[in-house]
């Protein structure tokens, strides 16, 4: 047999062509999230050594401005044209945002590793409805995106870079959007990086598979968690469980001079529960898709405050 079947990686030598492509970005993707936030690294690697066994990414997330051609289509084509398909849409009014989600190639390899080597995570992309922004908030995000000339068809390249593809803002443009949403400030000076990596917490082996063992472990290793509506965030079905840690920040330095501190990623924690209909089969057989799929805008609603001034200033 083949050398890489006696070593044990078979499995992976065996991802080929496009898919290998794909889960390539994807790692250049989490390399410049793992480079950033060091509170993300530092509970990956405290879940995946308590485990001792592969961790399964849930899904991954982005943030776009929602103007013709740079909202969620920028990012959303790129897994498009590596086998994604679109699913259900999320509406949050009083953030003026929307968000699609988009489910993975079902043809994909389980991967045989731990996180992006792994089984394929789904994708949830969001967007501001920039035309419902002030006049002043619209202009600035406007320049800025007139700054990038076609950067919008690249979305996915300036993700995997680290790389904005607009020029940096002023701190006083920066704090302009801040005052009006929170998400647009972020989105200014973060672009298209990775938003959060969500570790899935049912398919983990040990006692950490509950959500409620994983949070309690997060926090008792001092680590904070978004306390918004509660730490726990629960879909009203009972089915959907997530939670997440309060955003890391990093000194950014704008282009008038100033260097401040902005908020960066998080990392999230998501529970999914067998379906009802499915519910007497052994555990042993149960799959991803006998349990509940998609998202909740009730839970995404609070999980969007990970990066907020409150609760990244909350003490204790
Ligand atoms: C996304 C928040 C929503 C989820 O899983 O519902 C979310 C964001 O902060 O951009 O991640
Ligand atoms: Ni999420």
């Amino acid at each position: 047999s083949s050398r890489s079947e006696q070593n044990g990686s078979s499995h992976k030598s065996s991802i080929q062509g496009s898919e290998a492509f794909l889960r390539g970005v994807l790692e250049s993707m989490q390399s410049v999230y793992l480079n950033r936030n060091p509170t993300a690294k530092a509970i990956l690697e405290l879940v995946h050594s308590a485990e001792n066994n592969p961790l399964c990414y849930d899904h991954l997330a982005f943030r776009t401005f929602g103007v013709t051609g740079y909202g969620i289509d920028s990012m959303a084509s790129f897994f498009l044209d590596y086998g994604y398909t679109r699913r259900e849409e999320l509406r949050f009014p009083a953030k003026k945002l929307r968000a699609l989600w988009f489910s993975p190639p079902a043809d994909s390899q389980d991967g045989g590793g731990s996180g992006i080597k792994g089984p394929l995570p789904r994708i949830f992309i969001s967007e501001l409805i920039v035309d419902q922004m002030s006049p002043q908030t619209q202009e600035i995000i406007k320049k800025y995106i007139a700054s990038s000339g076609n950067g919008n068809q690249y979305a996915a390249l300036a993700s995997s870079l680290g790389l904005l593809t607009w020029e940096k803002p002023s701190y006083s443009e920066f704090q302009q959007l801040a005052s009006e949403s929170e998400y647009a400030a972020w989105t200014l000076v973060n672009g298209h990086a990775l938003n959060h990596v969500t570790i899935s917490a049912h398919r983990l082996k040990t006692e950490l598979r509950d959500i409620k063992n994983l949070n309690r472990f997060i926090e008792e290793s001092g680590f904070r968690l978004n306390s918004e509506g509660g730490v726990l965030k629960v879909s009203p079905d009972g089915l959907l469980l997530q939670s997440s840690t309060v955003a890391d920040s990093m000194p950014f330095q704008f282009s008038d001079g100033a260097t401040e501190s902005v908020p960066c990623s998080y990392i999230e924690f998501a529970e999914r529960l067998v379906l009802p209909q499915y519910k007497n089969l052994p555990a042993i057989e149960v799959k991803e898709f006998h349990r509940r799929d998609g998202f909740e805008v009730g839970n995404a609603d609070k999980i969007f405050e990970s990066t907020s001034k409150d609760q990244l200033s909350r003490v204790g």
